[in-house]
């Protein structure tokens, strides 16, 4: 059922899911397991949702005097991006596992790589990405990271994935880790037409972080509807959920302009563990990102919670992206060609795309010996970005779009063994 309030609440010893759903009057929605409290006090606590019986005063009243923050579970979290293209029966070959050819365009292979291993079969990342992957030097971090990502979960927050798409067969994690909140069921599949809404806009998601890290395992979770939007509610426990069941990265191509102290606290729960979270800037063109990304920058989530925005095929602003001081990376997000729908492939815009592109990269060190600790991850890989601000480049924005555009290359140069 869908609640009206959500209260996070920081646990105390002695506290069971009983005990607090009763104090509150609601259902508990996400839960640590009972040793928590002792074990890791600063960063535990749960999250409660409820229809409210009891005033903001009387629940915190009935959790004892502890520090909560009571929230109207708002539909506030928007995917954002829009599709630009939609190979329509165009693609030769999908299925089989073999490697997928535009019916009309000459395909691309890499100069001295070895074609990357989607699951099942071969395939070749899809030509159309080409300039992209040279801008952030893909071709180069593949070799870098030889094991592309194997055995590392990558959770996908989002409009779910096709699951019976060929592209991600023996790409997912086991289905016992699939969620749909926004459906209240077990199956993250996206909902939708084609064209409309958010349709296909978590197949893109998912699909960009496999052209980068293919032997990554993918945990799709659904919380987005088909129009795109979701509430605070899912998108905190799917967090909680993905730390729960793994997941070692998790991509929120997803924000609100409202900062949910629940989102906040599962974020914070998360990169405490040390699951890294990328999170994408907005796309309305101004200069104050979405959140949870805003909180990427400073509080206690920074170290392990990475901004992102977009830039052009140039490394110049894409004229959706958000921007401004809490921005830390900015990858390219513009007519990014992934898997879609129906076994289908499309390109969408939006820092949405960019965000996966540090999600797929994070894998990628991830899935090889570090010779640093994870939780310098995300800042060295803001640290090796490529400049963009030099000459007159991206002047309107100096500073505001973060350290520069993601270097895979450089990141991983720095990062592993
Ligand atoms: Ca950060």
């Amino acid at each position: 059922m869908r609640y009206d309030s959500v209260v996070s609440v920081p646990l105390q010893a002695g506290d069971t899911r009983e005990s607090l759903a009763q104090a509150v009057g609601g259902e508990v929605l996400a839960w640590n397991d009972e040793g928590c409290a002792a074990r890791m006090a600063n960063d535990c606590n749960t999250l409660i949702g409820f229809n409210p019986k009891l005033s903001s005063a009387g629940v915190l009243n009935a959790l004892s005097g502890r520090k909560v923050k009571v929230e109207a579970n708002k539909d506030v979290f928007s995917g954002g991006g829009k599709i630009t293209a939609i190979a329509n029966g165009s693609i030769a070959i999908w299925a089989g596992g073999s490697i997928a050819i535009w019916a009309g365009g000459s395909i691309a292979i890499w100069a001295g790589g070895s074609i990357a291993i989607w699951a099942g079969g071969q395939y070749s990342p899809i030509p159309q990405n080409n300039t992209l992957w040279q801008q952030i030097k893909l071709e180069r971090a593949q070799q870098l990271a030889p094991h592309l990502g194997k055995g590392v979960t990558v959770a996908v927050i989002d409009s779910g994935i096709d699951l019976q798409h060929p592209a991600f067969q023996g790409a997912l994690t086991g289905a016992s880790t699939w969620k749909d909140f926004a459906g209240g069921d077990n199956v993250p599949q996206e909902e939708g037409i084609t064209g409309e809404g958010a349709y296909g806009h978590g197949t893109n998601v998912a699909g960009i972080i496999l052209q980068i890290a293919p032997q990554a395992k993918i945990m799709p979770l659904r919380v987005l509807d088909a129009d795109g939007s979701g509430d605070v509610a899912n998108v905190a426990q799917a967090i909680r959920w993905a730390v729960q069941k793994g997941a070692q990265v998790i991509n929120l191509s997803l924000g609100s302009t409202e900062n949910s102290p629940a989102v906040q606290d599962a974020v914070e729960w998360a990169t405490a563990q040390d699951v890294l979270v990328v999170a994408s800037a907005g796309n309305e063109n101004v200069g104050r990102i979405t959140y949870p990304a805003a909180n990427a920058a400073q509080g206690k989530a920074a170290a392990n919670l990475l901004s992102v925005g977009s830039v052009d095929p140039q490394d110049l602003k894409s004229s959706f992206s958000n921007y401004g001081a809490a921005l830390e990376i900015v990858g390219p997000g513009e007519h990014v060609y992934a898997p879609a729908p129906d076994g289908r492939m499309a390109s969408w815009s939006g820092t949405s795309m960019a965000a996966p592109m540090t999600a797929g990269g994070l894998a990628l060190a991830l899935g090889e010996k570090l010779k640093v600790p994870v939780r310098s991850l995300t800042g060295a890989m803001a640290q090796t970005a490529g400049n963009i601000y030099a000459g007159e480049a991206n002047a309107a924005y100096a500073g505001q779009l973060g350290q520069g555009r993601l270097d895979l290359a450089a990141f991983l140069g720095q990062t592993i063994r």
